[in-house]
């Protein structure tokens, strides 16, 4: 296949547009596709629209060298990448409707020859599904000369444009020849090693990775519901069976939350109901840790007398980013409010500067500075361990109680 010239990104969002920057600067002609008119004309003017950093750069540099632009069409290229949500239903089966309407606004510009890359992260078989949604579209093609391959993003919030560089990319081709076409475009910036296998193998290895993750956390949320009734304190006893050599516990929290390892298992589930327990089980165990946080809080808030006063610190779904997707602190702050109608809520997130609407309605929670919130609580609430709440002056939690779900103050 002749030297792929020009790429075309279906979906700008935190994956799509640092991947299309990254091409760009690469020597790659790139356009950015987005159904989002206010993206389209911010990554235009060479802006991002969300917080990663040196990503920045990236796009400015690309955009004012004329080697990325963007897009509400979709235009013809050498090749594409798909990087559309792929959300779950209400029975947790993965909506491919995003990378459907990405293959119906491909499949006319397609001249044959063209190389399809599925980065989404996606269910076992939706590669299969997006050639074949193209092929019923375009039956004068076939899969031979239209070359469809995944190799799904592994990379980490907030070191996405490091990890796009170094990080190893598994790549699964319909055909071999996909997957060697894929290989040889990734290569244009990857430094990893590039693996090749086929479709469905690369759909699992992205979900195993983040299931592997989210059984672990599992299993460090039930040791710490295990230890508080066992007297036990469980950031201890991690570290110290962390000292054996091949034991390596993650840590317990709030709940688990983000966009990816919150929702991927259900992807496994989905496809072997049957067969994925302790996949389904993790989820569940990681989904029930927030209402064990809330009792902790309602025994707290029942001790004290008159309106208790409660210091919530952090939103974000983890530390030091703004992302509140899927945040398990979110969704305990909205329940608290709304429960404990009695209570006040005195609200901590550093990077942001109003209420997030899901606590808006709330008449008991206001948005407060750190200080402000711990001078006035009874009860202080941790849920994110972001950096700015390890400046805290440990003297100035003295007679509060303090529920740390992060184990900061351990
Ligand atoms: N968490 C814990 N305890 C831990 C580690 C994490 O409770 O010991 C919680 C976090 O607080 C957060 C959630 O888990 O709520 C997820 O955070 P994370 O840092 O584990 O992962 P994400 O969702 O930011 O990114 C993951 C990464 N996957 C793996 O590390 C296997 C990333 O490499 C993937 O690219 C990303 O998912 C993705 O897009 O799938």
């Amino acid at each position: 296949m002749a030297e792929i010239k020009s790429v075309a990104v279906i979906g700008l969002g935190y994956i799509g547009l640092p991947t299309a920057a990254i091409l760009a600067t690469n020597g790659v002609d790139v356009v950015g596709v987005d159904v989002n008119p206010k993206t389209v004309e911010a990554v235009s003017r060479g802006e991002v629209p969300f917080v990663e950093p040196d990503l920045g750069g990236h796009v400015s540099r690309a955009v004012s060298e004329g080697t990325l632009k963007a897009s509400l069409e979709t235009p013809k290229a050498d090749a594409y990448i798909v990087a559309v949500p792929t959300p779950f239903n209400d029975d947790k089966t993965a909506d491919l409707s995003y990378i459907e309407a990405a293959g119906s606004a491909i499949a006319p510009q397609l001249v044959g020859d063209e190389l399809i890359i599925l980065e989404s992260t996606s269910p076992p078989g939706a590669t299969q599904h997006l050639a074949d949604h193209i092929l019923g579209l375009r039956p004068d093609l076939s899969i031979e000369n239209l070359r469809v391959a995944h190799c799904p993003e592994r990379v980490l919030p907030g070191r996405v444009m490091v990890e796009l560089v170094t990080n190893d990319r598994i790549v699964g081709g319909i055909t071999t020849a996909a997957a060697e076409a894929a290989r040889d475009l990734y290569q244009k910036f990857c430094e990893g090693e590039i693996l090749l296998t086929d479709a469905t193998t690369a759909e699992m290895a992205k979900l195993v990775e983040n299931s592997f993750r989210d059984v672990n956390i599992a299993f460090a949320n039930e040791l710490s519901i295990i230890s508080d009734k066992l007297g036990i304190n469980v950031w201890e006893l991690i570290e110290l069976a962390n000292h054996h050599p091949r034991v390596n516990i993650l840590q317990p929290g709030p709940g688990v939350g983000g966009h990816c390892i919150a929702v991927d298992p259900w992807f496994i589930v989905s496809s072997a109901p049957e067969e994925a327990k302790l996949i389904r089980q993790a989820r569940v165990t990681n989904d029930a840790k927030p209402d064990w946080v809330i009792e902790q809080v309602e025994k707290a808030v029942a001790d004290v007398d008159g309106t208790a006063k409660v210091a919530v610190l952090g939103l974000a779904f983890k530390a030091n980013i703004d992302d509140l997707r899927e945040s398990p602190a979110i969704s305990i702050a909205q329940r608290l409010g709304a429960e404990f109608g009695e209570a006040k809520f005195l609200v901590v997130e550093p990077h942001i500067d109003e209420m997030p609407k899901q606590l808006s309605g709330l008449a008991n929670a206001e948005l407060v500075a750190t200080g402000d919130a711990i001078e006035e609580a009874d009860i202080v609430l941790l849920l994110v361990d972001h950096a700015q709440f390890k400046t805290i002056d440990r003297s100035t939690l003295e007679g509060k109680t303090v529920i740390d779900t992060r184990g900061m103050w351990r």
